[in-house]
């Protein structure tokens, strides 16, 4: 199968094709300022060929949306969502309070508190709503991780991602060789 190539550049263009008519994954991000951490995750999620949805939904600009786009999640078919927010980073854990889905929060570094400030915010869940945090900017792993949850039910995608590793694996074994030298 197809090697995966994860040193492919990132082009953020209008009509790049961001939403995937059947999307099972939902990216979404409080401001278009996050786009450049979250982008990873999308080029994840292209990688594994898992169709996905990416857009900005606000928890504080846009709180209707907010209200529109969780409560609607599971019935349009998503199976998982992506959520990247900086500062009082609420979004992740208010998607979580309205949909049963799995969510992954995404804290985004901002200008001031190097996104401790949003990394708290987001990993600091009550009990009985959860958020899968990932560190602050690493979109990559939110794709990654999301791949993992939907390999529960996606015939392939667990060798996919075994195959994946292994080449990371052995990217660092070659490292390893490349230093004894
Ligand atoms: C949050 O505030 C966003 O997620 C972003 O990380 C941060 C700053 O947003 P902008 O002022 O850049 O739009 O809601």
């Amino acid at each position: 199968s197809e090697e995966v190539d994860r040193y492919a550049p990132i082009v953020a263009t209008p009509g790049s094709g961001f939403s995937d008519p059947n999307p099972l994954v939902g990216i979404i991000m409080g401001s278009d300022s996050d786009l450049p951490v979250m982008l990873p995750a999308a080029r994840v999620l292209d990688q594994f060929k898992i169709p996905y949805e990416l857009t900005i939904v606000s928890a504080h600009r846009t709180p209707d949306r907010l209200v529109d786009y969780a409560r609607s999640a599971s019935t349009r078919g998503l199976r998982t969502i992506i959520a990247g927010a900086g500062g009082a980073a609420h979004l992740p854990g208010m998607v979580a309070a309205m949909t049963a889905l799995p969510v992954i929060g995404v804290p985004v570094k901002g200008s001031t508190l190097d996104g401790v400030d949003s990394l708290h915010s987001i990993v600091q869940m009550p009990r009985g709503i959860p958020v899968a945090t990932v560190a602050i900017n690493n979109g990559m792993n939110a794709g990654l991780l999301a791949v993992r949850i939907l390999s529960a039910g996606i015939p392939g995608l667990i060798e996919a991602m075994d195959q994946y590793m292994k080449a990371m694996e052995a990217e660092v074994l070659g490292k390893v060789e490349i230093l004894k030298e």
